[in-house]
């Protein structure tokens, strides 16, 4: 299959990897043009891949019959409106990152548009990426252009299993949606692991009770006591690792959570539902930002 792959990071290059190993004729995508990327990933189980990939191909991304999007959700509009009159209109585009709100910057598309939440863990260092974890990749259709393309999941599915299909997406981008507004801002806040968060339940569940309270008002279904199982039971799976958001806040870079913490309460607002905790969470994240932001620029200025 003829796929452009957009966003190289660790999760991207993991793609890259799988999808080539299958044989597939795969490019890649890059923010600043290159012909080729030098892809090196070390499976858990000792095997490795280094080879050069070819991107920024315009011929082959106008003939790709797949896109894949690995990027940063923030980075997903400013990436793909661009290019997206060089993607033919049938051409399927699957979106694959933290957070929720991309679909709603991308909805008057004609594409046939696909979402999916990966637990794959990943990380890159010197350009090498370890991939830690074997993990679910959770995909679907967004718009009803996209409800035939259910093939992908198997195609994918022999490259870097597991992908499932489901028939209602939107609910797992909420179950992985819940998980990373609990564990990313608190392990932020803390400077933690995610394992170490155990010692907060008492903000654990405030943060669960209101977005439980936002979940029935958007029709979904929603138990309480379901719902803390599964994220206590990602905290203790994710102990060691320490999440994207507080790595990204430690490497001064963006972070996601206007696509986490900020679609909440957005979808809080809606309604008309307050979020004190998610509130708290979210100016105490942006502030820390904001502090990085201030930092790099009196460095820059100091440079200058
Ligand atoms: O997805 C994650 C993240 O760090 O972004 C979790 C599940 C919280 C694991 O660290």
């Amino acid at each position: 299959m003829k796929i452009t792959l957009i966003g190289c990071g660790a999760i991207g290059k993991l793609w890259l990897a799988s999808l080539a190993i299958q044989g597939h004729d795969i490019q890649g995508w890059l923010r600043v043009a290159q012909s080729d990327l030098f892809v090196d990933v070390n499976e858990p189980d000792g095997r490795s891949f280094r080879e050069l990939i070819p991107c920024n191909n315009i011929n082959h991304l106008q003939t790709s019959e797949l896109i894949i999007v690995c990027l940063k959700a923030w980075q997903v509009s400013d990436a793909l409106l661009p290019l997206i009159n060089t993607i033919p209109e049938n051409t399927p585009i699957l979106l694959l990152h933290n957070g929720m709100g991309t679909i709603e910057e991308l909805a008057p598309l004609r594409h046939p548009i696909l979402a999916g939440v990966t637990t794959h863990a990943a990380w890159q260092e010197n350009n090498q990426v370890f991939h830690v974890a074997n993990g679910i990749t959770h995909i679907g259709a967004i718009n009803s252009q996209a409800q035939a393309y259910y093939p992908i999941a198997d195609i994918l599915h022999e490259a870097l299993p597991d992908v499932a299909w489901h028939n209602n997406i939107l609910t797992t981008c909420w179950r992985k949606l819940i998980v990373n507004c609990v564990i990313n801002p608190l392990t932020v806040e803390h400077n933690c692991k995610n394992g170490e968060l155990i010692q907060h339940s008492t903000q654990i569940s405030r943060i669960i009770d209101e977005i439980c309270h936002v979940m029935a008002a958007e029709g979904l279904h929603t138990d309480k006591a379901e719902l803390t199982e599964y994220i206590y039971g990602i905290i203790n799976n994710t102990a060691d690792n320490y999440s994207s958001m507080l790595q990204d806040m430690r490497n001064n870079r963006r972070t996601e959570i206007d696509y986490i913490t900020g679609f909440l309460i957005k979808q809080a607002r809606a309604h008309g539902i307050s979020t004190p905790e998610n509130d708290r969470l979210y100016h105490l994240v942006k502030n820390r930002e904001q502090q990085y932001d201030d930092f790099r620029s009196s460095l820059h200025r100091s440079w200058e």
